[in-house]
């Protein structure tokens, strides 16, 4: 599936604006045939998530309707016409003019309808979305457990991990109680408002009948000169294809014959300008597709050449070791939620810059494509993750491993062709305590392994040196609280703590670490002396001790703070409205330990960031 452009042979008409919504208070809008027309609406603001639209949205849990109108142009007569979503969800429901379109379950990655038969010049269309966000224990990410474990139909999973910590970790007092009261509104197993809505664009692309389809670009170096492989895929009856590769003004052409809609183009690239978080160089690919002589369509798009490797204490970018900087997100901004917003985008990777990192994971879910379109030209290395968060605990059976494959090859469909994207995470803080966390994660891992042998593979871990998901990865990630959830107030305690676990873990595994979240809560405008817990003070401490730790031991491969920005959660006795995590409030202002972390990485203070 490719991002929708507009080029000399393709087309798209975005639908943006003020849709019509409507809160299914008592499901019943099927019933009713809302399909065919709302009866009765309220603007709503699309792409955005609804909860923070109006104040009765903000919680809702359950269906919601969407509707728009519109027209085709009239040059779109005959052509393949599809209707693509960034994301919607949890669950998603399509009508056009009445009569059903089909379904998407997930919330972060992009799915399309063919409407090529469906739509007319000259006739108005009319679309309608059900939206329902009620997570269960087998939506990814899970959720609503409460209410499934009432009917008896699932294990309590809350409880499980309670008695899992307990007997692994007994010296860990808090953690039960953190479980306990995660027991929240919405009652889900992670820490961050399940927002729901049209969160990305929707748009209406035409195409030739006869089109390219897909292609996925890997290149090769070889000291000074880089190959780079184009595996093209069309539809039809076209018969070869072309392909330039630009950069100044040098220009690199290719073509070959299509056989059975696929070919594969190899450019030669003496002395690339190799892409790196400093010199984030690009190419510009232009693929043309031609039956005969007469081009069809084309494609444009800009690729990366770069290599990531792995050794067991490095990650290897281009052959040198490269020392990730950075800190993790959130798809999270006042009123939009997790909605596209590009100017918001722009603001945190220039908040990034401007820190001196150069890198962050996509923490819990894929980002819009647009975070990555812009991570490849401002030169960020993305860990990029699935929406595998909170899983665990009953959960590893073969149709949940089914599930996570299918949206790990959407995954990496959507993101292979980006430079920036050097690592797949395949899960956030699963439950790693038994065999089963070992088989489903080898599993998941292998099948990342057949769709993108050129990345490697991580889970980012919250538990113990115990812990089976460690043998599966390629870069081992851990979560680490302490000075927070344990040892509050006790930042001499929990350096020791973190520098010896992560001795263990290394001696253990022999492979590279990034701690791939620390952090502690801070209300902007809070102050101590000394540092205490939620003060400005505190936080900045707590992440100068992390980082001087983590870069005393040669094994580390990154650092990366949680969060860049305060964000919303569940409502919980632990939260105040917000995560407060963040080195920036939701509205991105700073808080004293961004200014600190700035002089740390762009004064390149403590060994590492020499790298
Ligand atoms: C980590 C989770 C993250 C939470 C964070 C926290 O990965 O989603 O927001 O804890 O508690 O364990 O702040």
């Amino acid at each position: 599936m490719l991002y929708p452009q507009t080029n000399s042979y393709r087309s798209v008409l975005s639908l943006p604006g003020l849709w019509q919504f409507s809160l299914d208070i008592d499901e019943r809008g099927e019933e009713k045939r809302w399909f065919e027309g709302l009866p009765s609406s309220r603007p709503i603001g699309v792409p955005g998530s609804w909860n923070e639209q109006y104040e009765d949205t903000m919680f809702h849990n359950g269906s919601a309707w969407y509707q728009t109108d519109f027209y085709v142009p009239a040059e779109w007569r005959s052509r393949t016409v599809r209707m693509r979503f960034g994301a919607a969800g949890y669950y998603c429901s399509v009508w056009l003019d009445g009569t059903p379109l089909g379904n998407h379950e997930g919330n972060s990655l992009p799915f399309e309808f063919d409407l090529s038969r469906r739509v007319k010049p000259g006739r108005k269309h009319r679309l309608v979305v059900k939206i329902n966000n009620q997570l269960g224990p087998e939506s990814i990410p899970p959720g609503g457990m409460e209410h499934v474990s009432e009917k008896g139909a699932a294990p309590n999973f809350m409880n499980e991990a309670i008695s899992n910590f307990a007997s692994v970790l007994p010296e860990i007092q808090m953690l039960p109680l953190l479980l306990e009261t995660r027991r929240q509104y919405p009652n889900v197993p992670f820490d961050f408002l399940p927002f729901a809505g049209i969160h990305r664009p929707v748009k209406l692309y035409a195409t030739a009948k006869d089109h390219l389809e897909r292609f996925l670009v890997r290149s090769e170096i070889k000291r000074s000169k880089a190959t780079v492989v184009c595996d093209v895929e069309a539809i039809g009856r076209a018969t070869s294809v072309k392909g330039t590769l630009q950069r100044g003004n040098k220009t690199f052409a290719t073509e070959a014959a299509l056989d059975d809609g696929r070919a594969t183009l190899k450019f030669s690239v003496p002395r690339p300008d190799l892409w790196h978080p400093s010199s984030p160089h690009l190419y510009q690919l232009s693929l043309s597709l031609l039956k005969g002589t007469k081009v069809i369509d084309e494609y444009h798009t800009e690729i990366g050449i770069r290599s990531i490797q792995v050794t067991d204490t490095e990650i290897l970018l281009n052959g040198e070791p490269i020392y990730l900087n950075g800190a993790c997100k959130h798809e999270d901004f006042p009123i939009i939620g997790k909605g596209l917003c590009e100017p918001a985008i722009v603001k945190d990777f220039s908040l990034m810059k401007w820190m001196g990192a150069n890198s962050f994971r996509t923490s819990h879910y894929p980002y819009a494509e647009e975070q990555l379109m812009l991570a490849d030209r401002m030169g960020f290395l993305v860990i990029d993750e699935m929406p595998t968060v909170g899983l665990g605990y009953g959960m590893y059976t073969d149709s949940i491993l089914e599930k996570c494959k299918g949206i790990l090859t959407e995954l990496v469909e959507r993101d292979c062709n980006h430079p920036s994207v050097i690592m797949w995470s395949i899960a956030n803080e699963p439950d790693p305590f038994t065999e089963s966390a070992g088989d489903f994660f080898g599993k998941l891992r292998s099948h990342a392994k057949q769709l993108d042998p050129s990345r490697p593979v991580t889970i980012a871990s919250v538990h113990s040196p115990a812990d089976y998901t460690f043998d599966v990865v390629d870069v081992i990630c851990v979560n680490r609280y302490y000075g927070w959830y344990t040892q509050p107030g006790r930042l001499d305690v929990a350096a020791n703590k973190l520098s010896d676990e992560l001795d263990q873990i290394h001696q253990k595994h022999r492979k590279p670490i990034i701690v791939s979240e620390f952090g502690a809560d801070s209300i902007a405008g809070l102050h101590s002396d000394p540092p205490e817990v939620f003060t400005e003070e505190y936080q900045a401490a707590l992440l100068r001790a992390y980082i001087e730790v983590i870069r005393s031991k040669e094994f580390t491969a990154g650092e990366h703070i949680w969060n860049l920005a305060d964000f919303k959660t569940p409502q919980n006795y632990t939260r105040t409205v917000f995560n407060r995590k963040g080195l920036f409030t939701r509205d991105r202002r700073p808080k004293l330990a961004a200014h600190v972390v700035r002089q740390i990485w762009q004064a390149g203070q403590f060994a590492k960031s020499e790298k």
